[in-house]
């Protein structure tokens, strides 16, 4: 069993910092384009900025508490400067979208560049190594596909219905 790659009837939720904007918009027109060249259409998307990567999970928890949503994909780009800052920004971005994904059942794409260099951020958003927003965008479609056939076809909205009529 795998998800498709169409994304027509699909809702779709994207967090995005603007910590790094020159990377992350980058990042956001690309995986704005693989949702909408796969059939979603710009009422299905939504997207909500935040300050830096550190916001990700929270807001990420929230969208997908929201039970609006099939997939959600988290954007920043975190690149290493002098200090451990680097390091607990990415430690805690990436543990926390993790537990925002385990702890809803709504699939939550990491699209979060860790680079060491700006020079490394440009490559991978649209240079040398392709754009990962692109790649998020693909991943989106297929996990949300692939959740909804996993649960027998019940979408994220009523996932949280379900979960409401329980408590
Ligand atoms: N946020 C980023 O998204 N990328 C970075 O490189 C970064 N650095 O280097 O500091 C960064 N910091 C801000 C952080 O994500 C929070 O927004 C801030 O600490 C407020 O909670």
């Amino acid at each position: 069993m795998s998800g498709g790659l169409s994304a027509a009837g699909m809702r779709f939720g994207i967090a995005v910092s603007r910590f790094n904007s020159f990377i992350t918009e980058r990042l956001l027109a690309a995986a704005l384009d693989a949702l909408e060249r796969a059939g979603a259409t710009g009422k299905d998307v939504n997207v909500v900025h935040v300050p830096g990567s550190f916001e990700l999970p929270l807001t990420s928890k929230i969208l997908a508490q929201t039970g609006k949503y099939d997939a959600l994909i988290a954007i920043g780009c975190v690149i290493r400067g002098e200090t451990a800052h680097y390091d607990y920004v990415c430690s805690e971005t990436s543990r926390g979208l993790q537990l925002a994904q385990m702890d809803t059942g709504v699939p939550v794409i990491f699209c979060v560049l860790t680079v060491d260099t700006l020079e490394q951020a440009i490559d991978r958003a649209g240079l040398k190594s392709g754009n990962k927003g692109f790649e998020a965008g693909l991943a989106a479609i297929e996990m949300g596909q692939l959740a909804r056939k996993l649960r027998g076809g019940v979408t994220g909205a009523g996932l949280e219905k379900k979960k409401a009529r329980r408590s």
